[in-house]
């Protein structure tokens, strides 16, 4: 099967879990980098751990859109071509019940999830469109397939990242761009430190006893999904742990 091979790819919330696998698994077939995250230090011990491809640093605020727009017009010209937009950044802000959830939480995930989503997209699509060639990929969950308790609010962010990438595959007709939504399960990354707000422990009994998903997991699934021939788009692709399934309705029952 004749292979396709993206030549610059940006991948957002590079530097760590599921951006970093990204980030190693393109440079590993010589593709340029542009890597975005907000801490410009991290993003050079990244840029220096990579094997030798041509990197650019992307730093930005995803709360903060001019940001992104500054951001994405420092790019260089010789990046300009972006054949692969990864939106991988993003994640959870707490577990609690939606009628005692922090309210600013939800905030900063509807904006780190849905907002710089559109956003960087809408920036990366012109340049895909008019030279015919592109993909974007985004990172929701199968949280956004399947309810969960205390999912609420990331819940409906990651099901807004599957359906923006389903819905917005009707306009781009005649582009040739492809558009994949990847649903991962349960992953060991800083997923949960994050969610947790630091807090190691509980963050650790979320992978405790059981085999979650590693970031090269799915590093490797984006990989082959990116890497097939242009003229077969997936979707979206649903990627769990063998030990992941699902839980029976809770049915509430009355006392006595
Ligand atoms: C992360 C997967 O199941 O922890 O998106 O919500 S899960």
């Amino acid at each position: 099967m004749q292979k396709y091979q993206p030549k610059t790819v940006l991948i957002t919330g590079s530097t760590s879990g599921f951006g970093k696998a990204f980030a190693q698994r393109f440079a590993e077939i010589g593709c340029s980098l542009i890597l975005h995250g907000r801490n410009a230090e991290k993003i050079q011990e990244l840029i220096n751990a990579l094997p030798n491809v041509p990197k650019h640093a992307m730093i930005a605020d995803l709360l903060k859109p001019q940001e992104i727009t500054d951001a994405f017009n420092a790019i260089p010209p010789s990046f300009h071509n972006i054949d692969l937009l990864i939106n991988n950044a993003g994640g959870a802000l707490g577990l609690d019940k939606f009628h005692e959830m922090n309210l600013a939480d939800a905030d900063a995930m509807i904006d780190s999830n849905c907002r710089s989503l559109v956003h960087i997209t809408r920036l990366v699509m012109p340049q895909m469109a008019a030279r015919k060639r592109g993909h974007v990929i985004n990172i929701a969950s199968v949280a956004g397939n399947w309810p969960y308790p205390g999912g609420n609010v990331y819940a409906a962010c990651k099901a807004f990242a599957r359906q923006l990438t389903l819905a917005t595959r009707c306009d781009l007709q005649g582009t040739n761009i492809r558009m994949t939504s990847i649903e991962p399960g349960i992953a060991e990354t800083e997923f949960s430190v994050k969610r947790f707000k630091g807090d190691a422990d509980k963050a650790a009994k979320v992978y405790a006893d059981t085999q979650p998903l590693t970031s090269e997991d799915v590093g490797e699934a984006v990989f082959w999904v990116a890497t097939l021939p242009e003229h077969v788009n997936v979707n979206s692709m649903e990627v769990v742990p063998t030990k992941q399934t699902w839980a029976p309705f809770a049915i509430e029952r009355d006392a006595g």
